[in-house]
Protein backbone atom coordinates (compact mmCIF):
# COMPACT_ATOMS: atom_id res chain seq x y z
CA UNK A 1 0.00 0.00 0.00
CA UNK A 2 2.17 2.53 -0.97
CA UNK A 3 4.54 3.84 1.37
CA UNK A 4 2.68 5.07 3.51
CA UNK A 5 1.94 3.47 7.17
CA UNK A 6 -1.30 3.01 9.10
CA UNK A 7 -2.07 2.62 12.57
CA UNK A 8 -5.09 1.96 14.57
CA UNK A 9 -6.31 3.16 18.33
CA UNK A 10 -8.35 0.64 19.77
CA UNK A 11 -10.21 0.11 23.17
CA UNK A 12 -13.04 0.44 25.48
CA UNK A 13 -15.11 3.83 25.52
CA UNK A 14 -13.43 6.56 27.71
CA UNK A 15 -10.02 4.49 27.29
CA UNK A 16 -8.55 7.66 26.34
CA UNK A 17 -8.12 6.88 22.64
CA UNK A 18 -8.78 10.86 21.98
CA UNK A 19 -6.45 12.00 24.72
CA UNK A 20 -3.56 10.05 23.30
CA UNK A 21 -4.47 10.93 20.15
CA UNK A 22 -4.35 15.04 20.70
CA UNK A 23 -0.87 14.34 22.55
CA UNK A 24 0.55 12.72 18.92
CA UNK A 25 -1.70 15.45 16.77
CA UNK A 26 0.59 17.83 18.78
CA UNK A 27 3.89 16.17 17.80
CA UNK A 28 2.59 15.68 14.03
CA UNK A 29 2.04 19.56 14.19
CA UNK A 30 5.74 20.18 14.42
CA UNK A 31 6.54 17.22 12.43
CA UNK A 32 7.02 18.22 8.22
CA UNK A 33 6.05 14.41 7.14
CA UNK A 34 2.32 13.90 6.18
CA UNK A 35 0.82 12.59 9.32
CA UNK A 36 -3.21 12.66 9.09
CA UNK A 37 -5.43 11.97 11.79
CA UNK A 38 -9.08 10.17 11.22
CA UNK A 39 -11.63 8.21 12.92
CA UNK A 40 -14.36 5.56 12.78
CA UNK A 41 -17.58 6.08 12.04
CA UNK A 42 -16.47 8.38 9.92
CA UNK A 43 -13.47 10.34 7.84
CA UNK A 44 -15.31 11.09 5.09
CA UNK A 45 -18.36 13.43 4.45
CA UNK A 46 -20.64 10.44 3.67
CA UNK A 47 -19.27 8.26 6.59
CA UNK A 48 -19.46 11.42 9.15
CA UNK A 49 -23.75 11.06 7.81
CA UNK A 50 -23.14 7.48 8.74
CA UNK A 51 -21.80 8.39 12.06
CA UNK A 52 -24.48 10.53 13.19
CA UNK A 53 -27.32 7.92 12.26
CA UNK A 54 -25.26 4.97 14.46
CA UNK A 55 -24.38 7.52 17.66
CA UNK A 56 -27.55 9.87 17.49
CA UNK A 57 -30.59 7.22 17.77
CA UNK A 58 -32.15 7.93 21.02
CA UNK A 59 -33.65 4.79 23.28
CA UNK A 60 -37.23 6.18 22.41
CA UNK A 61 -36.87 5.12 18.75
CA UNK A 62 -36.75 2.08 17.55
CA UNK A 63 -33.22 0.00 18.55
CA UNK A 64 -31.04 -0.62 15.44
CA UNK A 65 -30.42 -4.36 15.64
CA UNK A 66 -26.68 -5.70 15.13
CA UNK A 67 -26.80 -6.57 11.82
CA UNK A 68 -27.76 -2.94 10.81
CA UNK A 69 -24.96 -1.74 12.91
CA UNK A 70 -22.34 -3.62 11.57
CA UNK A 71 -23.51 -3.45 8.03
CA UNK A 72 -23.76 0.65 7.87
CA UNK A 73 -20.51 0.90 9.81
CA UNK A 74 -18.48 -1.29 7.35
CA UNK A 75 -20.62 0.77 4.77
CA UNK A 76 -18.88 4.07 6.22
CA UNK A 77 -15.31 2.30 6.43
CA UNK A 78 -15.84 0.80 2.57
CA UNK A 79 -15.97 4.93 1.93
CA UNK A 80 -13.73 6.13 4.84
CA UNK A 81 -10.66 3.25 3.25
CA UNK A 82 -11.85 4.01 -0.93
CA UNK A 83 -11.16 8.03 -0.38
CA UNK A 84 -9.13 9.23 2.69
CA UNK A 85 -6.91 5.49 3.89
CA UNK A 86 -5.68 4.10 0.67
CA UNK A 87 -4.85 7.39 -0.98
CA UNK A 88 -3.15 8.90 1.67
CA UNK A 89 -1.08 5.50 2.04
CA UNK A 90 -0.50 5.76 -1.61
CA UNK A 91 1.09 9.27 -0.95
CA UNK A 92 3.44 8.01 1.51
CA UNK A 93 1.46 9.48 4.61
CA UNK A 94 1.24 8.22 8.67
CA UNK A 95 -2.95 7.39 8.92
CA UNK A 96 -3.83 7.24 12.53
CA UNK A 97 -7.43 5.92 13.17
CA UNK A 98 -9.38 6.00 15.83
CA UNK A 99 -10.89 3.10 15.88
CA UNK A 100 -11.17 0.47 12.79
CA UNK A 101 -11.88 -2.71 12.06
CA UNK A 102 -10.88 -4.58 15.61
CA UNK A 103 -13.89 -2.05 17.31
CA UNK A 104 -15.99 -3.99 14.76
CA UNK A 105 -14.98 -7.61 16.17
CA UNK A 106 -14.79 -6.15 19.62
CA UNK A 107 -18.42 -4.99 19.57
CA UNK A 108 -20.65 -6.40 16.68
CA UNK A 109 -18.55 -9.61 17.00
CA UNK A 110 -19.82 -12.60 19.07
CA UNK A 111 -23.73 -11.56 18.38
CA UNK A 112 -23.27 -12.43 14.74
CA UNK A 113 -22.12 -15.06 12.34
CA UNK A 114 -18.32 -14.67 12.77
CA UNK A 115 -17.15 -16.07 9.16
CA UNK A 116 -20.29 -13.52 7.66
CA UNK A 117 -18.78 -10.43 9.79
CA UNK A 118 -15.32 -11.11 8.43
CA UNK A 119 -16.44 -11.45 4.71
CA UNK A 120 -18.33 -7.83 5.82
CA UNK A 121 -15.31 -5.98 7.09
CA UNK A 122 -13.41 -7.57 4.11
CA UNK A 123 -15.41 -6.54 1.64
CA UNK A 124 -15.39 -2.94 3.28
CA UNK A 125 -11.61 -2.73 3.76
CA UNK A 126 -10.58 -4.50 0.73
CA UNK A 127 -7.87 -6.21 3.13
CA UNK A 128 -6.69 -3.60 4.30
CA UNK A 129 -5.59 -3.76 8.20
CA UNK A 130 -3.47 -1.52 9.82
CA UNK A 131 0.30 -2.21 10.29
CA UNK A 132 -0.20 -1.47 14.08
CA UNK A 133 -2.66 -1.64 16.24
CA UNK A 134 -2.41 0.51 20.33
CA UNK A 135 -5.00 -1.28 22.02
CA UNK A 136 -5.72 0.78 25.16
CA UNK A 137 -6.80 -1.95 27.91
CA UNK A 138 -7.82 -1.30 31.77
CA UNK A 139 -10.45 -1.94 34.20
CA UNK A 140 -13.72 -0.23 32.67
CA UNK A 141 -14.61 0.73 36.48
CA UNK A 142 -11.72 2.56 36.66
CA UNK A 143 -12.30 4.03 33.62
CA UNK A 144 -15.73 4.80 33.36
CA UNK A 145 -15.52 6.78 36.74
CA UNK A 146 -12.73 8.45 34.94
CA UNK A 147 -15.09 9.11 32.22
CA UNK A 148 -17.80 10.26 34.41
CA UNK A 149 -15.43 13.00 36.42
CA UNK A 150 -15.86 15.00 32.66
CA UNK A 151 -19.51 14.65 32.95
CA UNK A 152 -19.60 14.16 29.48
CA UNK A 153 -22.05 10.59 29.10
CA UNK A 154 -23.90 11.50 25.65
CA UNK A 155 -24.43 9.23 22.78
CA UNK A 156 -26.30 5.75 23.09
CA UNK A 157 -23.17 3.75 23.06
CA UNK A 158 -22.31 5.13 26.10
CA UNK A 159 -25.01 5.03 28.32
CA UNK A 160 -24.27 1.39 28.69
CA UNK A 161 -23.47 -0.58 32.24
CA UNK A 162 -19.93 -1.78 33.51
CA UNK A 163 -20.80 -5.66 32.19
CA UNK A 164 -21.17 -4.28 28.80
CA UNK A 165 -17.71 -2.51 29.34
CA UNK A 166 -16.49 -5.85 31.14
CA UNK A 167 -17.36 -7.40 27.71
CA UNK A 168 -16.27 -5.25 25.49
CA UNK A 169 -12.75 -5.23 27.64
CA UNK A 170 -12.76 -9.19 26.80
CA UNK A 171 -13.77 -9.20 23.29
CA UNK A 172 -10.76 -6.41 22.68
CA UNK A 173 -8.48 -8.89 24.16
CA UNK A 174 -10.22 -12.05 22.58
CA UNK A 175 -9.48 -10.14 18.97
CA UNK A 176 -6.00 -9.26 20.27
CA UNK A 177 -5.30 -13.02 20.65
CA UNK A 178 -6.18 -13.50 17.28
CA UNK A 179 -3.67 -11.34 16.22
CA UNK A 180 -0.91 -11.00 18.30
CA UNK A 181 1.71 -9.76 16.15
CA UNK A 182 -0.21 -6.78 14.73
CA UNK A 183 -2.31 -5.94 18.29
CA UNK A 184 0.28 -4.23 20.94
CA UNK A 185 -1.48 -3.64 24.45
CA UNK A 186 -1.24 -0.94 26.38
CA UNK A 187 -1.97 -0.47 30.09
CA UNK A 188 -4.67 2.79 29.66
CA UNK A 189 -4.78 3.31 33.58
CA UNK A 190 -1.69 4.49 33.55
CA UNK A 191 -0.48 8.60 33.30
CA UNK A 192 -1.13 10.03 30.05
CA UNK A 193 2.53 10.56 30.05
CA UNK A 194 3.20 7.20 30.59
CA UNK A 195 0.79 5.51 27.97
CA UNK A 196 2.21 8.46 25.26
CA UNK A 197 5.68 7.04 26.07
CA UNK A 198 4.93 3.59 25.57
CA UNK A 199 3.14 4.23 22.26
CA UNK A 200 6.36 6.38 20.88
CA UNK A 201 8.02 3.48 21.85
CA UNK A 202 6.32 0.83 19.83
CA UNK A 203 6.28 2.87 16.80
CA UNK A 204 9.76 3.02 17.20
CA UNK A 205 10.72 -0.40 17.70
CA UNK A 206 7.58 -2.08 15.50
CA UNK A 207 7.54 0.43 12.78
CA UNK A 208 11.39 2.53 12.63
CA UNK A 209 8.79 5.59 13.36
CA UNK A 210 9.93 8.42 15.01
CA UNK A 211 8.70 11.66 15.70
CA UNK A 212 11.23 14.38 13.98
CA UNK A 213 10.35 15.96 17.82
CA UNK A 214 11.35 13.38 19.82
CA UNK A 215 14.00 11.53 17.52
CA UNK A 216 17.44 12.76 19.35
N1 LIG B 1 -18.28 1.34 17.29
C1 LIG B 1 -17.30 1.88 16.51
C2 LIG B 1 -18.78 0.06 17.03
O1 LIG B 1 -19.68 -0.42 17.73
N2 LIG B 1 -18.25 -0.66 16.00
C3 LIG B 1 -17.26 -0.17 15.19
O2 LIG B 1 -16.82 -0.85 14.25
C4 LIG B 1 -16.77 1.17 15.45
C5 LIG B 1 -15.68 1.76 14.59
C6 LIG B 1 -17.78 5.33 18.85
C7 LIG B 1 -18.77 4.24 19.22
O3 LIG B 1 -18.95 3.46 18.08
C8 LIG B 1 -18.82 2.11 18.42
C9 LIG B 1 -17.91 2.07 19.61
C10 LIG B 1 -18.23 3.36 20.32
O4 LIG B 1 -19.23 3.06 21.25
P1 LIG B 1 -16.72 7.41 19.89
O5 LIG B 1 -17.42 8.58 20.43
O6 LIG B 1 -16.00 7.55 18.63
O7 LIG B 1 -17.79 6.24 19.81
O8 LIG B 1 -15.63 6.82 20.79
P2 LIG B 1 -15.42 6.57 22.28
O9 LIG B 1 -14.54 5.41 22.26
O10 LIG B 1 -16.64 6.45 23.05
O11 LIG B 1 -14.57 7.88 22.64
P3 LIG B 1 -14.49 8.64 23.95
O12 LIG B 1 -14.13 10.06 23.61
O13 LIG B 1 -15.70 8.44 24.77
O14 LIG B 1 -13.34 7.96 24.74
P4 LIG B 1 -11.80 7.99 24.56
O15 LIG B 1 -11.44 8.85 23.40
O16 LIG B 1 -11.26 6.64 24.56
O17 LIG B 1 -11.33 8.66 25.93
P5 LIG B 1 -10.82 10.14 26.22
O18 LIG B 1 -9.47 10.35 25.67
O19 LIG B 1 -11.90 11.08 25.81
O20 LIG B 1 -10.65 10.06 27.80
C11 LIG B 1 -11.74 9.92 28.69
C12 LIG B 1 -11.42 10.70 30.00
O21 LIG B 1 -10.28 10.14 30.62
C13 LIG B 1 -9.26 11.11 30.79
C14 LIG B 1 -9.56 12.21 29.80
O22 LIG B 1 -9.05 13.46 30.21
C15 LIG B 1 -11.07 12.16 29.80
O23 LIG B 1 -11.58 12.90 30.87
N3 LIG B 1 -7.99 10.43 30.52
C16 LIG B 1 -7.08 10.14 31.43
N4 LIG B 1 -7.00 10.41 32.75
C17 LIG B 1 -5.92 9.95 33.43
N5 LIG B 1 -4.92 9.25 32.85
C18 LIG B 1 -4.94 8.96 31.52
N6 LIG B 1 -3.94 8.24 30.98
C19 LIG B 1 -6.06 9.41 30.75
N7 LIG B 1 -6.41 9.29 29.44
C20 LIG B 1 -7.61 9.90 29.33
Amino acid sequence: MGNGLFISIEGGEGVGKTTLINALKSLAERDDREILFTREPGGTPRAEELRNILLNTTASEDAMSVATEALVINAARSDHVDNFIRPALMRGALVVCDRYADSTRAYQGGKLDDVLLESVIRLATGGLEPDMTILLDGDPAVLVSRRMTRGDVTDRFEQRDIEFHNGVREAFLKTQERFPERIHIVDATRTQEDVLAAVLSLMKDRLGFTFSETSS
